[in-house]
């Protein structure tokens, strides 16, 4: 079969595809049919090495049997179970589990079914909380330019990347964002965490003045945002940041969606940047994304605070038909089993190095403009071509596939975030595929 031929019986029109210009890829469809360790095989039979997990998701490497055989068995002993005042134990063992490894006291665990959800949660939790607690004007959600927190009408609102919220209305109202952190002009090409910018934490005190801190429920951020292409903090930011909401009362949430499970080589971002939010959201890597699951991990301050009023009334409205789904909990507790035992929540650690210089390699190649690098996600940003942002950037995309890397592409940058199996060898191969790619395409 030569490149992009696929077998004439897969029609490809009725599948409305997520996040992707349908028309055009429908023309040369790029398809995926089998995956092992760090590797996809394409449908023409083609090797392609998985340089963002997935979507951020596949932290233990593809095709783990153990969490198969497990979701295998689940399957055929108990299928599904309410968690509606009912329950199963294996709901409670894999709260357990997540509980053991969570950031210091963020041990009170909600599950959902997606990163989109597990947003939508915890915005909903917070709301809930202030209002339980007497301070029912808390009513306000902040979030940053920039941001990605999944595509619930919760998520877009208080999410910043511009095309994913202009063609939506006016989405939630009494939604704020604090500026980004991206400044090309100051940290390009810094490695690891940038030197300047911690003083835009003090955006936040900007809309304290404007709306009243008394008027604000939550701020949420991803503390390393990922989909928007890989930006690390700057040095100081995230502890200034909570050193804001805790003068106002303000919760903090932090969007671990791609950051927990060991990416930046700890069990979570708050580990690594030594700052502990009051919610934190997850999913991806909490069942190496072989079946959907997401959770919350709330404070014992919120959760607790939640834990009012008659012992036979519910305390929180919400929930969904699948939180806790045997097969999630499965799932999740086979793959922390596999985190435990190859130590995959600290293995980035010992990588982050290596990565990091490998990729800084690639300055100097025509029209890159920045490197990013934080534990193992990564970025390389391009130029725009003159009036066509994300054309050269599309191109790059599609020479690596076809020769044999699969990324992650936002506008003219690229995601990376391996597996965190990876090894040396593999970190030189996708970075020597990416920069044969860069160029090749001008
Ligand atoms: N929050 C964050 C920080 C995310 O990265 C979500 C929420 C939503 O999760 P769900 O499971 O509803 O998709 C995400 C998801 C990419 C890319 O390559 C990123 C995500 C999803 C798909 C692609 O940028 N992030
Ligand atoms: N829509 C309808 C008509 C429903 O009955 C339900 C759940 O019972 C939902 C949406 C929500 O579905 P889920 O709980 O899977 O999010």
């Amino acid at each position: 079969m030569t490149l992009h031929q696929i077998p004439n019986t897969i029609k490809t029109d009725s599948f409305w595809m997520p996040f992707t210009a349908n028309r055009q890829f429908k023309k040369a469809p790029r398809l995926f049919s089998s995956a092992e360790g760090m590797h996809y095989t394409t449908v023409d039979g083609r090797k392609v090495i998985d340089g963002s997990a997935g979507l951020w998701c596949v932290n233990a490497g593809h095709g783990r049997k153990q969490i198969a055989a497990a979701v295998e068995r689940q399957l055929m002993t108990l299928d599904f179970a309410p968690t509606f005042q009912m329950g199963h134990p294996l709901a409670f063992d894999f709260a357990e589990r997540l509980a053991e490894i969570a950031p210091k006291g963020l041990d009170r665990i909600f599950f959902t079914n997606s990163g989109s959800e597990s947003v939508d949660t915890a915005l909903k939790i917070a709301l809930a909380y202030h209002r339980a607690n007497g301070q029912s004007s808390r009513t306000r959600l902040i979030g940053r330019e920039r941001g990605y927190h999944g595509v619930g009408f919760g998520g877009t609102s208080v999410g910043g990347m511009v095309a994913n919220r202009r063609a939506f209305a006016t989405l939630l109202p009494g939604v704020d964002h604090i500026r980004h952190t991206h400044d090309l002009s100051r940290n390009a090409f810094a490695k690891d965490q940038p030197e300047h910018g911690a003083e835009l934490a003090d955006d936040l005190e900007r809309l304290v003045a404007l709306h009243g801190a008394e008027t604000i429920a939550a701020v949420i951020v991803e503390p390393v945002p990922g989909s928007t292409a890989v930006l690390p903090p700057p040095k100081g930011y995230l502890q200034r940041l909570r050193e804001i909401c805790d003068k106002h009362g303000i919760l903090l949430i932090f969007d671990e969606v791609i950051t927990g499970f060991g990416r930046l080589g700890t069990p979570f971002a708050a580990n690594f940047f030594g700052v502990t939010p009051d919610l934190m959201t997850t999913a991806k890597g909490i069942t190496n994304g072989t079946i959907p699951c997401g959770a919350v991990f709330a404070s014992r301050k919120v959760h607790d605070g939640m834990m009012v009023g008659p012992e036979n009334q519910m305390e929180l409205f919400h929930g969904y038909t699948y939180s806790a789904h045997p097969t999630a909990c499965a799932a999740g507790i086979a793959t922390l089993d596999i985190y435990k035992d190859e130590r995959l929540l600290t293995r980035g650690a010992s990588m982050a190095e290596y990565w990091r210089d490998a990729l800084h390699q690639l300055k100097g190649l025509p029209n890159v403009v920045d490197i990013r690098n934080c534990g193992l996600m990564g970025a390389v940003e391009l130029a725009p071509r003159d009036g066509a942002v994300g054309a050269r950037g599309y191109d790059v995309m599609v020479d690596c596939f076809n020769t044999g890397l699969y990324l992650r592409m936002s506008g003219d940058s690229f995601a990376m975030s391996p597996p965190l199996i990876v090894e040396k060898s593999h970190i030189d191969q996708i970075v020597s595929i990416l920069g044969d790619a860069i160029k090749k395409v001008a």
